[in-house]
């Protein structure tokens, strides 16, 4: 019983995971990504991540999914995420 949850867990965790990979390029994420930014107090790290984040979106306007995300996690790891 409690191997079966484990493995529904897993599942669902895995699903969740790749729903916010497919999730964050589009200007919802972008909206919340330029707001979370402006919050931020490095000024050095925040200007990478408004830097990295410029890149993904001019990526996701060329519909280049896969470099939308390459940008987009260095933007995130900019952020502290
Ligand atoms: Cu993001």
């Amino acid at each position: 019983m409690l191997k079966i949850s484990l493995v529904v867990l897993m599942a669902l965790f895995g699903l969740s995971q790749a729903l916010a990979a497919q999730d964050l390029c589009n200007d919802a994420h972008m909206k919340q990504m330029d707001e979370m930014i402006a919050k931020m107090t490095d000024a050095a790290k925040q200007k990478e991540a408004t830097a990295a984040l410029d890149q993904s979106k001019a990526a996701m306007k060329a519909g280049d999914t896969a470099g939308c995300m390459k940008h987009m996690d260095a933007a995130h790891k900019a952020m502290g995420l």
